[in-house]
C-alpha cells in the first residue's frame, strides 16, 4: 500500500541501501526474512547431525579434532542466525517450537544418511561448496543484520568446503577401496546437492517477490548453474566423476549442461518422507528437551543477577 511511512523502506530498496531493525519495513518482508532465516538457522543446526555421527569414528585424532571445529563452527551460525531473526521481532523458543511441529522447515540435504568417511569428505565439498554460492549473495541481502551475519558464515563455509575437498582428495588419491568409496559417496550426494537450491525458477513461489525485496540476488536456478559451473572442473582435480552422463560443456551458452532434476525426490524430502527426517527431528527434539534444565538455570541466573543489580 502507499502509506507514507512505507516511502522510506522502498527507498532504501531503490538505493541499494540496506534495512535496519529500527526502519519500517512491510509486513511481508519481515515476515519472508523470518521465514527464510529461521529455516537457515534450523538448517544449521540439524545439519549437525549427520557430521556429528562422525566424529566418534574420525579415521585420525587430526581429522576429529578439525571435524569437532566444523560442527561447532555449525552450532555458531545457528546461534547468529537465530539472533539476526530476533532482530525482526521473533522469538527463539517460538522459532524452534515451530521447527519441532513442522511448521518450519530446514534444508532438505540434512535429511540424507552419512553411510561412511567418505560422507563426510563429500558434504564438506559438494554441501558447503552449495551453501557458499547460495550464501555469497546473502552477503549482500537487503537487510542489514542478515547480509552481516552471513560475511563471517561464508568465511567459515569456505573453510569447511576446503577441509572436505581435502579429505576426498586424500581418498581419491589412496587405495581403490579408498577411491571406490570416494565415488560412491559423490554418487549419492550429488543430486540432493542441486536440489539445496530450491525447486526450479517456475516452480519458485517466493522467488520473485524476494527478489523485488533485494533478499535474494540470484533465482534459485542461476545459482545451481553456478554451481555445477564451479564444481565440474573441481571433480575433475580430484579424479572423481558427477554421476551425470548429461553433464557437457555447452560452449553456446558458456556454461554446463546438465540432466534432468527428480524434484519429486526435493518435495518428498520437504513434505517429511526423506530417509532420515523422523530420525533427525527425533534427535532434535530429544536434544532440546534434555537441555532444557540448561536453558532453566540460564534464566534463573540471569533473573538472579537482574535481581542483584535492581537492589
Ligand atoms: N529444503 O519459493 P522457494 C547450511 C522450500 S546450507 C527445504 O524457492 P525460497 C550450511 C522453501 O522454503 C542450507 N525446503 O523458496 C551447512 C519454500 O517453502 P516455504 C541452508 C526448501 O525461500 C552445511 C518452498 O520450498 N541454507 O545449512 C528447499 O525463495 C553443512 C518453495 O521454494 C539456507 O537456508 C530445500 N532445499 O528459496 C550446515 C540459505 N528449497 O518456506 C551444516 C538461505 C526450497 O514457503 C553442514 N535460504 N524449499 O514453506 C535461501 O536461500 C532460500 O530460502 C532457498 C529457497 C533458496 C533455500
Amino acid at each position: 500500500a502507499a502509506e507514507p511511512d512505507l516511502e522510506d523502506f522502498q527507498r532504501i530498496i531503490d538505493a541499494d541501501s540496506r534495512v535496519e531493525p529500527r526502519d519500517r519495513m512491510p509486513e511481508g518482508y519481515r515476515k519472508t526474512l523470518v521465514r527464510q532465516i529461521a529455516q537457515h538457522a534450523h538448517s544449521e543446526i540439524i545439519g549437525m547431525q549427520p557430521e556429528g555421527a562422525w566424529i566418534s569414528r574420525a579415521p585420525s585424532l587430526r581429522r576429529k579434532a578439525i571435524l569437532m571445529a566444523k560442527v561447532q563452527d555449525e552450532a555458531g551460525h545457528g546461534l547468529y542466525l537465530y539472533a539476526a531473526a530476533e532482530t525482526l521481532g521473533a522469538d527463539r523458543a517460538e522459532l524452534l517450537d515451530m521447527l519441532h511441529d513442522g511448521r518450519q522447515k530446514y534444508s532438505s540435504i540434512f535429511n540424507y544418511p552419512t553411510l561412511t568417511w567418505a560422507d563426510i569428505g563429500t558434504i564438506g565439498w559438494l554441501v558447503d561448496g552449495a551453501a557458499i554460492v547460495n550464501q555469497v549473495p546473502l552477503c549482500r541481502c537487503s537487510y542489514g543484520p542478515y547480509a552481516r551475519a552471513m560475511i563471517r558464515v561464508c568465511k567459515e563455509e569456505s573453510f569447511h568446503q576446503r577441509q572436505g575437498f581435502e579429505i576426498l582428495h586424500t581418498l581419491s588419491h589412496g587405495t581403490e577401496a579408498q577411491k571406490a568409496m570416494a565415488q560412491d559417496a559423490v554418487d549419492r550426494w550429488w543430486w540432493p546437492s542441486l536440489m539445496m537450491f530450491g525447486p526450479s525458477d517456475d516452480q519458485s513461489p517466493n522467488s520473485a517477490q524476494s527478489m523485488a525485496w533485494g533478499i535474494k540476488r540470484f533465482s534459485n536456478d542461476e545459482l545451481r548453474q553456478r554451481f555445477v559451473d564451479m564444481t565440474v572442473p573441481q571433480a575433475e582435480a580430484l579424479g572423481l566423476t558427477l554421476p551425470d552422463p548429461d553433464l557437457a560443456w555447452n560452449e553456446e551458452r558458456g556454461h554446463y549442461d546438465f540432466g534432468e532434476i527428480d524434484f519429486s525426490e526435493l518435495f518428498e524430502v520437504i513434505k517429511g518422507n526423506g530417509p532420515c527426517n523422523a530420525e533427525r527431528m527425533a534427535h532434535r527434539v530429544r536434544a532440546h528437551e534434555q537441555g532444557a534444565w540448561a536453558r532453566d538455570a540460564a534464566v534463573a541466573y540471569a533473573d538472579k543477577h537482574a535481581a542483584r543489580r535492581a537492589e
